[in-house]
């Protein structure tokens, strides 16, 4: 990307996710799971060794809903590619990719990414249905996901940075990551704000953000704490030792429905959580590099590790 060439672009990201393919048919597949507004593909990468079989708890890492937020692709295809790189040399890469899925999705928004590519700092989709005249058309995927959604924290105006959709799940990236989580989480929780997701529930989802250092779990909607909130708390704390990220619940940055991790989370009782990356849009290459890349895979290894018993934590 202009003047930052440690981000990969859409396409560069998606030739580096093929190339894994082919150097490593054994570990990884190349799978669309939805399609954009204006009809572009959206991708997963799906990395686990073909070979062995068994229940393998599901690892969802999410990056780059919002466009602009370049670091979280970079930081999602650097994982991709190192734990491809360490099977087997890495026993703790080996074990995870042996008995576990990675579901990485880079690129959650690529019409958004392409706009912000071309120097617009771009947060929303790109459905020109909504403030198509304006210059700031589209919809916030993350105040568009169904989970009590339109509670607060989100704007019916659509030329609103922060403008929710005419409905819940009205977006079709929002419909390809959720059909996404329901494949790969079943649900394991009511709808509401009291009954806890059960202690043997596995998976675990993350939605990769920038930026402000920050390790969110939910609720992101309202103050009440998440029923697992035991588990939830200790995990999102055991996080921040890794990237020394500030942990707290969502609702604490400030409060906002129709997040993707009330979703998984709410919904659907996946343990998850939204990290927040850095200090700003655009990082200096050699600061991602040497800081916010270290400190963040670290936190994600860890993450993947406790996938299968996330709520054991407590
Ligand atoms: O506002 C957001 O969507 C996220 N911050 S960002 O600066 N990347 O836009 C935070 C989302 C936290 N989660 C929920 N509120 N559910
Ligand atoms: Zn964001």
């Amino acid at each position: 990307i202009g003047g930052y060439p440690c981000f990969r672009t859409v396409q560069e990201t998606y030739a580096a996710a093929q190339s894994i393919v082919q150097q490593y048919p054994n570990l990884a597949r190349w799978e669309q799971h939805g399609r954009t507004t204006a009809g572009n593909p959206i991708y997963r990468l799906v990395l686990t060794n073909k070979n062995t079989s068994g229940t393998k708890p599901k690892v969802l890492f999410n990056s780059a809903l919002h466009a602009r937020e370049y670091a979280t692709a970079e930081l999602n295809l650097r994982f991709a590619e190192k734990l491809v790189a360490e099977y087997g040399t890495n026993p703790d890469i080996t074990w995870m990719l042996d008995s576990q899925e990675f579901y990485l999705v880079f690129q959650a928004n690529p019409d958004g990414r392409a706009r912000a590519e071309q120097g617009r700092l771009w947060r929303k989709n790109v459905n020109t249905r909504f403030c198509g005249t304006g210059s700031t058309p589209g919809v916030d995927l993350n105040r568009n996901f169904p989970f009590r959604w339109n509670t607060g924290g989100s704007s019916s105006d659509p030329c609103n940075e922060t403008f929710m959709g005419p409905s819940a799940g009205s977006e079709t990236e929002t419909q390809a990551l959720m059909g996404l989580m329901r494949q790969l989480f079943p649900d394991r929780r009511n709808d509401d704000l009291t009954s806890p997701a059960p202690a043997d529930t596995m998976g675990i989802y993350i939605d990769i953000h920038s930026y402000s250092r920050l390790n969110l779990w939910p609720f992101g909607s309202t103050s009440t704490k998440p029923p697992n909130s035991a588990a939830m708390e200790n995990l999102g704390r055991k996080f921040s030792y890794y990237n020394g990220h500030k942990p707290m619940q969502a609702v604490g940055l400030y409060p906002a429905s129709g997040g993707t991790d009330e979703f998984a989370y709410g919904t659907l009782g996946v343990a998850s959580y939204t990290l927040e990356l850095g200090d700003a849009f655009f990082e200096d290459c050699s600061k991602f590099t040497s800081d916010i890349l270290p400190r963040n895979m670290n936190a994600l290894l860890y993450a993947a590790k406790v996938a299968r018993a996330p709520y054991q934590m407590a």
